[in-house]
């Protein structure tokens, strides 16, 4: 069975896209019931996407393709610039280069990185239950040795989701869990293994030198491995989420982001933004504080919740 049938999940995406399709979004739309298309109609509709943390370049990108597609197509009311302005923001959703291979042989293992508390191991957990819900075999690593009671934070999450939890003692060595993780979830015949890692040390160098340490150790015991680097972002944090994806980007070979907190925002623009800047696509969504608050990102399911004009 392929792990990487990501069942479309538009409900939550639904709820995910709550706060920024009454706040945000509904502002937008009301932009376009406008009668005629006007100078002061731009101006509104930018200011509308910079301040929901769409990012002024994909602002101006999204600006410059939409007047042009508005001038081609002869548009000449805000209905038809509002079916524009969807298939503009699905070309730069859908630009993300996919995510997901699973490994050749032997268990998919996936690195989570990020900064302390933007819902690594929450979401470490949701994914172990998406994937046991699909009957796969999932082994969690407590790769995150520093902070005090991420381990039994983990083996918590473990019990729920049905996952075994490789562990050490708090303090331990990083690479010397993931080592042990890696040939457990082999002999163990696990289909996937998700190691989990600090979100803080006590430098943001000594952070990506880790990060480095762990990739390598990984590959000593699987060269095709990691599978996927997840890079949990916040959505919440807006453009300093994307700040931190740069750093992360550089040192550590990010794959896909695991947007967590959508439920929490207002300002959806920042999903945008991500994927335009970063050129890294969303892979999951964080929907809500529960376990089973996931859902694989998809472009035409995020739009037509934003785009969608009735109730809720
Ligand atoms: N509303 C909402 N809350 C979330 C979501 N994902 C995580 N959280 C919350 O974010 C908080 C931090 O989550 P953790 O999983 O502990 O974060 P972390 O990145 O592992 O943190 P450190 O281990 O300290 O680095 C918790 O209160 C979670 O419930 C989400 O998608 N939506
Ligand atoms: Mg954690």
């Amino acid at each position: 069975m392929s792990l990487f049938n990501l069942f479309k999940r538009p409900e939550k995406t639904k709820e995910a896209v709550k706060r920024s399709k009454q706040g945000w979004f509904s502002n937008v739309l009301g932009v376009f019931s406008r009668s005629n298309i006007d100078e002061a109609l731009w101006n509104d509709l930018e200011e509308l996407l910079i301040s929901a943390d769409t990012g002024m370049p994909t602002t101006t990108k999204l600006m410059n393709s939409l007047r042009e597609r508005a001038k081609q197509e002869k548009i000449k009311d805000g209905i038809g610039l509002k079916a524009a302005l969807k298939r503009e923001m699905a070309k730069v959703l859908k630009s993300g280069a996919p995510g997901l291979t699973p490994a050749p042989q032997g268990p998919t293992a996936i690195l989570v990185v990020g900064v302390n508390g933007v819902g690594k191991t929450t979401s470490i957990a949701k994914l172990a239950e998406y994937f046991r819900s699909q009957g796969q075999k999932v082994v969690l690593a407590a790769g995150d040795t520093f902070r005090a009671a991420a381990i039994e934070q983990l083996q918590a999450w473990g019990k729920r989701t049905g996952s075994d939890v490789i562990a050490h003692q708090h303090g331990s060595d990083p690479g010397a869990v993931v080592f042990d993780a890696m040939n457990a979830a082999k002999s163990r015949g696990a289909d996937v293994l998700i190691i989990d890692t600090a979100g803080r040390l006590h430098t943001k160098f000594n952070l990506m030198e880790e990060l480095k340490k762990i990739r390598r150790v990984i590959q000593k015991v699987d060269p095709t491995a990691p599978h996927a680097t997840l890079l949990v972002i916040d959505a919440t944090t807006g453009q300093n989420g994307l700040t931190q994806a740069r750093t992360f980007k550089d040192a550590a070979d990010i794959s896909g982001i695991f947007l967590t907190k959508l439920d929490g925002t207002a300002k959806g623009g920042i999903v945008l933004s991500i994927i335009q800047e970063l050129g890294l696509p969303i892979m999951f969504i964080g929907t809500g504080e529960k376990m089973d608050d996931i859902a694989p990102f998809d472009a035409d399911d995020f739009l037509d919740s934003l785009f969608d004009e009735e109730e809720g």
